[in-house]
């Protein structure tokens, strides 16, 4: 196995469209200095989303998740990535040292995404991914169950709650790995 190379983490941050990923994100990365690694960007910008044929939902991207990790080899190499994307088995765990699995209650997701203009069925699609812990179960299925993290995300208490204990634990595993 190739020794890690990456003086600071990758962490990825999951979750049902809606949760609060991005929000967690932009806050991270302004604390810490780490890099907000967008993957919906990565996907515009590379053009690695073909467009979802169902009629419905036409502006969902599937996306090519082996041209995908082509495109963040070396961000991950690197390290101190902040993955915000809705699906978290296809990051190798060797280069993935935390995964937070951001939460919400369902009315509260469900206003959010009516917000944002979701139709009934995505609607319903994106419920039914957080009442089934979807995202809970993936990651806890890829990755080693000390590396995975629920996180509540509610209010704005919430986030400032989760923002200062992710900190915390990089700069526990800075002093960890003698960065
Ligand atoms: P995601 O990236 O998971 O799709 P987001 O960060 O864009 O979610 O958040 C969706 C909306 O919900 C956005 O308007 C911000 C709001 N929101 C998220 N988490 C929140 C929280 N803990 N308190 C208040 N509002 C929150």
């Amino acid at each position: 196995m190739a020794t890690m190379t990456r003086t600071e983490p990758n962490i990825i941050i999951t979750g049902t469209p809606g949760v609060g990923k991005t929000t967690h994100c932009q806050e991270l990365a302004q604390r810490t200095g780490l890099h907000h690694l967008d993957i919906n960007e990565v996907v515009k910008k590379h053009n690695i989303g073909e467009a979802s044929e169902d009629p419905d939902d036409p502006n969902t991207k599937i996306v090519d998740e082996d041209r995908l990790l082509d495109c963040i080899e070396n961000d991950l190499e690197d390290g101190g990535q902040i993955i915000d994307w809705h699906a978290c088995d296809l990051f190798p765990p060797s280069q993935i040292d935390l995964v937070c699995v951001v939460r919400c209650d369902n009315k509260l997701l469900y206003d959010r995404l009516k917000k944002r203009g979701y139709g009934e069925k995505k609607l319903q699609e994106n419920m039914d991914c957080e009442i089934m812990e979807v995202l809970l179960s993936e990651a806890r299925e890829a990755y080693d169950e000390n590396m995975v993290v629920e996180l509540k995300s509610e209010s704005t208490e919430d986030i400032d709650s989760n923002v200062e204990r992710i900190e915390q634990w990089i700069t526990n595993w800075k002093k960890d790995h003698g960065k």
